[in-house]
């Protein structure tokens, strides 16, 4: 398959400056009107994009809502978030959160029903995905430059080798069709192209020593970032390399020569990519939380997929629990942030999001929506309440 990573020069010069947000789909205005004029005219009509309004229509009335009344309408919109891949107790508590606003009230129109689920929806989800703590990466890159330091992020997360558990035949089709990692390599390389895009030095540490072709994968893309970023471009200075020492080493090791190698050749940032792991296979898990321990990154980015239900943010907290375990250590340095890709694979199931961050109140600092350099986005609030509420 041909590599949908090949230089094209035309986006050169896309990626200056913060990274832009996700867009939005239409303007929630737009959308408001466009759902509420349906359902009024045609009442008996649910709308025919399943809008997640028209659960509600039932409590107009002229009475006062009590519990009662809203449980069937409640139960219909947990359902809803749950197909969007929300967790099941996230759901519930977005759930509660819905009915406490309107129990006792009375909604004479639609309009003030609509209105009140919205806003409270809107309020809960902007709260759980707002991050507590920015991550401003240009600013804090620029901030080590000046402590004559390189910035250190290390990508993390899982792969599922979901053969192990099947048979013979889905073996062989293992061999014949590389089981689809979550995107960690890929992501990297789209950061390092934004990174150089802001004129940063980088330096790809290979530490995913396991995976056979993890090396030449990302040797492909400093060739590819080299091509679209010549030396000549920025004053003769290569503006990636590749640290890499092959296959079966210690990863902690070889970051930790990136590292000193990146330090004493006054390069901007390290990148560290690390092997896929089972947040359950203890050995990889140590060697991870040591990799951690030794290096002390100051970003620890876990990738995760955006298509995913309930089991992975599961798997984001076994990971988090097993970094903080074999950590021994009283202040454990567990994820600071998630990369959330293949959002452009997900529709409106945008609940993995939602979840995730839910969990570990780290923000979502990435999000990956395609296979060229240029499609890494940032996370957009009323995105993801737009697509949920469809
Ligand atoms: N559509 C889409 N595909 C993506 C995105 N990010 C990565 N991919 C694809 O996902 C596949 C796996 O990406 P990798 O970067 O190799 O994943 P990895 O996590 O490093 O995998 P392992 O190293 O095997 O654990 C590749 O085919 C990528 O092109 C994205 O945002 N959108
Ligand atoms: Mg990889």
């Amino acid at each position: 398959m041909k590599s949908h990573f090949t230089p094209d020069t035309e986006i050169v010069g896309q990626m200056k400056g913060v990274i832009k947000d996700l867009e939005v789909e239409s303007s929630d205005e737009d959308y408001e009107d466009e759902e509420e004029e349906e359902i009024q005219q045609k009442p008996n009509k649910t709308s025919s994009k399943g809008g997640m309004f028209s659960i509600f229509k039932g409590l107009v009335g002229s009475k006062s809502l009590t519990e009662n009344d809203m449980k069937p309408a409640l139960e219909k919109m947990k359902d809803h978030l749950i197909a969007k891949n929300v967790a099941a107790d996230i759901a519930i508590k977005l759930c509660d959160s819905v009915a406490a606003k309107l129990e006792g009230k009375v909604l004479g129109t639609f309009d003030s029903v609509a209105t009140t689920v919205k806003n409270t929806l809107t309020e809960s989800l902007v709260q759980i995905l707002s991050p507590k703590r920015r991550v401003d990466i240009l600013r804090d890159c620029m901030e080590a430059q000046k402590q004559n330091r390189p910035y250190i992020m290390s990508f993390c997360g899982v792969t599922i080798l979901y053969f192990i558990h099947l048979h013979y035949i889905t073996l062989k089709l293992f061999f014949l069709f590389k089981v689809n990692g979550v995107g960690k390599s890929t992501n990297l390389a789209k950061i390092c192209f934004w990174l150089i895009e802001n004129n940063m030095r980088v330096l790809i540490a290979a530490c995913d020593t396991f995976r056979a072709g993890a090396v030449e994968q990302l040797r492909t893309h400093m060739k590819h970032l080299n091509a679209l970023h010549p030396p000549e471009k920025h004053g003769g200075r290569q503006m990636v390399q590749l640290y890499e020492k092959g296959y079966g080493k210690d990863a902690a090791g070889i970051a930790m020569e990136a590292i000193k190698f990146a330090r004493d050749s006054k390069i901007d940032v390290v990148l560290i990519d690390t092997a896929g792991r089972m947040q359950d296979n203890e050995p990889l898990m140590r060697a991870l939380t040591k990799l951690i321990k030794v290096n002390e990154p100051d970003l620890v980015l876990f990738v995760g997929e955006a298509l995913v239900g309930n089991e992975a943010v599961d798997q984001l907290v076994k990971f988090n629990q097993a970094l903080a375990d074999y950590s021994s250590s009283s202040n454990p340095h567990i994820i600071d942030g998630i990369v959330l890709t293949k959002f452009d694979t997900i529709d409106d199931k945008v609940g993995a999001a939602i979840s995730m961050t839910y969990i570990t109140g780290q923000p979502i600092v990435f999000v990956g929506t395609g296979q060229t350099y240029t499609d890494l986005k940032a996370l957009n609030t009323k995105a993801v309440v737009h697509a949920l509420m469809k």
